[in-house]
């Protein structure tokens, strides 16, 4: 692989975005490397979550300008320009963003379609394609918007202003910030204890929340309800239950 680098730790996957000399910018094949490279170890059931991370400058500066200065808007409709990135969002398992530096544009969206991003205190978020004379193409006007609201949204959106890492954890973008050198290690703490749960119980569990941001009430408590419901079919719930009633930690298999 060209444009990224992969490390299996234990149960834990971690995707290095890998392309220094244009601050991890987002390509085709960048993209099409990542979702063929995750695609299999997403129904292993021996890795319980992904770890998605770029430099210490930048988690990624957007999508690959360059590569789509050229194109008419012909070829970006015919070639479906980056719908592979539903390949991406359609993973399972668990996913971290652990962004350090720049996050713009797709690099913003990238650390959205993930299910929780931390945050390095030298983090920057920004959806500048306004400044390109263009909007947000892979979700930052709809995640964004959901996750921040419509205020901040368009302040972002409109201005293509960069919220520090502060602002964004207090926008409800950012789950945790944490000091520059402690990214990954308080990152990989959290992918290897989502990793030791049951992987059905994770996998419908971020199922579940991303319900909230799609449906109404009702329908996303009868859908929470149901799953719980068939959790019941699972070994892993047998077990962890048991686990608890006799006083040892649970064994989780997956199953
Ligand atoms: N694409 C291509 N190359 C880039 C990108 C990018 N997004 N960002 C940086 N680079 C390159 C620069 O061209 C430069 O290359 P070179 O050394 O050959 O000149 C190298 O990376 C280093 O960048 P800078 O010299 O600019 O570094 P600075 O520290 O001065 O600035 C910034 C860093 C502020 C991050 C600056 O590089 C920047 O503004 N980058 C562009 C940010 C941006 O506009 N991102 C949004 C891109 S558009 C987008 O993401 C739309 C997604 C939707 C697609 C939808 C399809 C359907």
């Amino acid at each position: 692989m060209e444009y990224i680098k992969i490390e299996q730790r234990g149960r834990v996957v971690t995707v290095h975005l890998h392309r220094p000399e244009v601050l991890n910018a987002l390509n085709t094949a960048l993209m099409t490397e990542l979702v063929d490279a995750l695609r299999p170890l997403d129904r292993d059931p021996a890795v319980g979550c992904f770890v998605i991370t770029g430099s210490e400058r930048a988690f990624a500066a957007g999508a690959d300008i360059r590569e789509m200065a050229p194109k008419s808007s012909i070829e970006m409709f015919a070639e479906d320009f980056f719908a592979g990135w539903d390949g991406f969002t359609a993973l399972r398992t668990p996913k971290i963003a652990a962004v350090a530096g720049y996050a713009l544009g797709g690099g913003c969206e990238l650390a959205m379609m993930c299910d929780i991003i931390f945050a390095a205190d030298t983090a920057r978020f920004g959806q500048p394609e306004i400044t390109l004379g263009v909007i947000p193409g892979i979700g930052g006007t709809q995640r964004l918007t959901r996750l921040v609201g419509k205020a901040k949204a368009m302040d972002m959106i409109l201005t293509g202003r960069l919220m520090d890492a502060v602002e964004a954890e207090r926008s409800g973008l950012v789950a945790r910030v944490v000091p520059a050198d402690q990214l990954l290690p308080q990152t990989m703490a959290a992918a290897e204890m989502i990793a030791a749960y049951g992987k059905l119980a994770a996998m419908t569990a971020r199922e579940a929340v991303d319900r909230a941001l799609e449906v109404g009430l009702r329908e996303g408590l009868l859908f929470e309800r149901r799953v719980f419901h068939a959790l019941f079919a699972t070994e892993d719930q047998t077990e962890g239950m048991q686990a608890f009633l006799e006083k040892r930690p649970a064994r989780f298999t997956g199953r």
